[in-house]
């Protein structure tokens, strides 16, 4: 294993460790009343995911000089977020799946109302984490980093995006309107990752942010790239969700649009080009060339 290789895996550990640790601090114990709900939310969150958003903020944030500790509360933030929609997104109302992270979904372990209210419960923690002093160098900086974080994860983000998403099953979708449905669906929460990450630190600005935003938003839709050509190749054991679904359940995608070896070679144009965007950046941006270059090769 080369050196630079080793030193990213060390470091990516690091991070999903602090990230664990933080998201357990920050969760309510299953103790405490209402046990059975803080039970469902500890569940959801801990003990599984790549914890990419978390990747994505501290990195991101390495380049502003923020503090970990901010970075931490961040990563904490969007991970709840994420953890939340999955909730959701696996529900009968949704998705319908009873397999997440390798476990038994949330509304099979426990019930569908405990689901809805942990994932109702896990978005509004974010939003607690991110409204508590002090994540950024302004009280101005955080609210604009509540509000962006909102805008990320509302109708005119992740939600809407999940509307357009239900709305497209059986549906033949041009690949503008699939473009749009993921840019929102995944994107607008992996985008917002990165903007936040930096937003904690005093030496952010907009020469920094701007190429940061094009960064974030070419590698939320490469993610969702990656995410159709492994729901298509991979198996249920190694995805630890049920592999398939998206053929099953009739959902337009970029492999049904374009077929495998078209989704590759654009998985591989968006790499290069959020590559291309972080060159102004180098070398301080090796972290999110790293992780641009993780997300493309994921097996899981
Ligand atoms: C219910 C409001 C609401 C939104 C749901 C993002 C989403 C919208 C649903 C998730 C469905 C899904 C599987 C989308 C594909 C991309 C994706 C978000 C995959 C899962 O993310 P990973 O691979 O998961 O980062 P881990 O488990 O590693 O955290």
């Amino acid at each position: 294993m080369s050196n630079s290789k080793s030193d990213f895996l060390g470091w990516m550990a690091t991070i999903q460790e602090r990230t664990e640790s933080a998201l357990s601090t920050i969760l309510p114990e299953s103790s405490i009343a209402p046990e059975r709900l803080h039970d469902a939310m500890r569940y959801a969150v801990l003990g599984g995911g790549k914890r990419v958003r978390a990747l994505l903020a501290h990195a991101a944030g390495e380049l502003t000089d923020a503090p970990v500790e901010r970075l931490d509360r961040v990563a904490c933030a969007v991970e709840f977020i994420h953890a939340y929609s999955l909730v959701h997104d696996d529900m009968p109302c949704m998705d319908d799946d009873v397999l997440r992270r390798g476990k038994p979904t949330v509304h099979v372990e426990y019930d569908e109302a405990t689901a809805l209210l942990t994932g109702d419960a896990l978005q509004t923690l974010a939003f607690q984490v991110l409204s508590e002093p002090t994540i950024a160098p302004t009280a101005a900086d955080q609210l604009e980093m509540i509000s962006l974080l909102a805008r990320a994860s509302g109708s005119r983000g992740m939600a809407g995006g999940q509307a357009i998403d239900l709305d497209a099953v059986g549906k033949a979708i041009s690949r503008i309107e699939l473009e749009f449905m993921h840019i929102h669906k995944t994107g607008a929460l992996i985008r917002a990752s990165v903007l936040l990450g930096a937003r904690c630190g005093p030496a952010c600005d907009a020469d920094l942010l701007e190429p940061l935003d094009r960064y974030g938003k070419l590698v939320g839709l490469l993610f969702q790239v990656v995410d159709d050509i492994l729901d298509a190749q991979s198996d249920t054991a190694t995805l630890g969700k049920t592999a398939g679904k998206d053929a099953d359940s009739n959902k337009p995608t970029y492999v049904s649009l374009m077929g495998l070896n078209e989704a590759r070679a654009l998985a591989e144009s968006l790499h290069a080009e959020a590559h291309a965007v972080l060159h102004a950046l180098a070398p301080r941006s090796s972290r999110l060339e790293e992780l641009a270059r993780f997300i493309v090769r994921r097996r899981f």
